[in-house]
C-alpha cells in the first residue's frame, strides 16, 4: 500500500530522539520502508496547558500491512520505547497514529483512518503537507483547502 502517512508526537524523555527512534523503528519493519519524512517542528500543547511543548513530525511509508497490523506495529512501537501517558490528553514519550491509509476510509472500534483529527490540528497538517503536498484526504478534501482553514497556533519548524 502507498500513500500512508503516520503522525509522531512527543513532549517527554528528550522528544527529539523518541521521535528519531521511532521513525528508525518504522524502517526497520520488514513489511514497512519510511519513504518520506517531514521536518521535525515544536508545537504548544492541545489539551492541559501546565505540560512541556511537543515534537511533531509526519513521515509517509509504503507497507504491505494491512491497517489493523500496522496499527498493531505502531503500538508495539510505543510500547518498546516506554510509552507514558497518565491523563487524557496529557504529556506522553510517544504518540504514533495511523493518519492516512491510501484511500481507505475504516471507523471501527480500534481504527477511524483517515485521523479525526487531521483537519483541526496544526501539529499534523502542516508537517502533513510538507511531504504530501497536493494529497486529497478521503472524507476531508485538498490538503490547501485544509491548511487555509488551520491556523498554525505556535507551530515552529525545528532548525
Ligand atoms: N499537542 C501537540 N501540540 N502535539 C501532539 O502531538 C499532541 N498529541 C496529543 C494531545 C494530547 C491531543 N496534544 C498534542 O495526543
Amino acid at each position: 500500500m502507498k500513500g500512508v502517512f503516520i503522525g509522531l508526537g512527543s513532549n517527554l524523555a528528550d522528544p527529539i530522539a523518541q521521535i528519531e527512534s521511532a521513525i528508525t523503528a518504522l524502517n526497520d519493519y520488514d513489511e514497512i520502508t519510511v519513504i518520506a519524512r517531514s521536518s521535525l517542528y515544536s508545537s504548544p500543547p492541545m489539551g492541559p496547558q501546565d505540560q512541556p511543548d511537543y515534537i511533531n513530525a509526519v513521515v509517509e511509508i509504503e507497507t504491505t500491512l494491512f491497517a489493523h497490523h500496522l496499527l498493531d506495529a505502531l503500538q508495539n512501537i510505543e510500547q518498546q520505547q516506554g510509552r507514558v501517558r497518565d491523563r487524557h490528553w496529557g504529556e506522553r514519550t510517544i504518540d504514533l497514529d495511523l493518519l492516512v491509509y491510501g484511500n481507505n476510509i475504516l471507523d471501527d472500534e480500534r481504527l477511524q483512518v483517515p485521523h479525526i483529527g487531521i483537519a483541526e490540528r496544526s501539529f499534523v497538517l502542516y508537517p502533513l503537507a510538507e511531504i504530501a503536498t497536493d494529497i486529497t484526504i478521503p472524507t476531508m478534501g485538498k490538503i490547501e483547502q485544509l491548511l487555509s482553514n488551520c491556523p498554525r497556533d505556535g507551530l515552529k519548524r525545528v532548525e
